[in-house]
């Protein structure tokens, strides 16, 4: 099991203080900051490893990011702290872009990034609840994650405690049909401390989401389906923390959150061969200039 780095911990708590107290672009042009660090940290990782999700990756890198530094209430030092808020991320195929965010609030060194995917490594290719601190269920197969988000919720009100639980999901993710019996069942019970949050890159494997099977409309799905529904661009930082910061006492809240697979790299934005496709040496130095900017 890896265990956390302590001056890390200190820098991200110093980090997250000065992105709560900013006014709102100070807290974006912060935010952003740390994203491109992050997207840069998948790409050395993707590129070590020679596997990977980059186009997933890069468009739930700015919803983690904000999640993390602006909203989640958790202890990285103290990872299994029973009060924490709970973070699944569904899509558990972006485990890079989960662990890059991990690394950079202290639940493990940063160093362990360059292990993605070796043998015998924590960090495999979808995430661990047993290897990896901060990871809170295994996720990779498909529509799990807000099954055991409402789980995760109903337990947090049995013992309770007031500890949030957001649950990130793929669009494409949604055909899976456990999906829409957790959300049945998270208005049932009036569920108002759990939000799933919908990484709207209107792609998925191969193929476009409306050309697979049809997802819209979707915010009326889920407002069918009992929850409040809130629509944010997913790569605006300070509209994302906006949006994280409400909540309706008795009803769960589906976030979705229009983005780009491949975010942030031209060539990358939007197409569909980069759900996984490593880069060559020449695409990797021009997503880096890219990211560096
Ligand atoms: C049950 C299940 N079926 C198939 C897969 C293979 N798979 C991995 S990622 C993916 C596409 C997911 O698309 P989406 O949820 O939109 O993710 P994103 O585009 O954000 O990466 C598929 C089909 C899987 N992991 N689990």
């Amino acid at each position: 099991m890896l265990t956390s780095s302590r001056p890390q911990v200190d820098h991200w708590r110093a980090f997250r203080d000065r992105v709560r107290d900013a006014g709102r672009d100070e807290r974006a042009n912060l935010l952003a900051t740390a994203s491109a660090q992050v997207r840069r940290d998948v790409l050395t990782m993707i590129e070590r490893a020679g596997l990977g999700h980059v186009g997933g990756d890069f468009s739930v890198t700015d919803i983690l990011v904000t999640l993390y530094a602006a909203v989640l209430s958790v202890e990285p030092a103290e990872p299994d702290w029973p009060d924490r808020d709970r973070l699944i991320l569904s899509k558990g195929h972006s485990a890079a872009a989960l662990y890059a965010t991990l690394a950079s609030c202290g639940y493990f060194p940063a160093t362990e990034l360059a292990t993605f995917m070796a043998p015998l490594s924590a960090l495999n290719g979808h995430p661990d609840r047993t290897k990896v601190p901060g990871v809170e269920t295994n996720t990779g197969p498909l529509g799990h994650g807000l099954p055991v988000g409402v789980g995760t919720a109903l337990a947090a009100r049995l013992r309770g405690s007031s500890a949030r639980t957001v649950v990130i999901l793929g669009d494409g993710e949604l055909q899976e049909g456990s999906n829409w019996e957790a959300a049945m069942y998270a208005a049932h019970q009036q569920l108002g401390s759990l939000t799933a949050v919908i990484d709207r890159n209107g792609l998925q494997q191969g193929a476009r989401t409306e050309d697979t099977n049809a997802l819209e409309p979707l915010a009326d799905k889920w407002r069918s389906f009992g929850w409040t529904v809130a629509e944010v661009d997913g790569h605006d930082h300070a509209a994302l923390a906006d949006v994280f910061s409400a909540s309706t006492p008795d009803r769960p809240t589906a976030v979705i959150a229009h983005t780009q697979k491949g975010h942030g790299v031209s060539f990358m934005t939007d197409r569909v061969e980069w759900h996984h496709r490593v880069p060559t040496g020449e695409e990797l130095a021009l997503a880096r200039a890219e990211l560096s900017r």
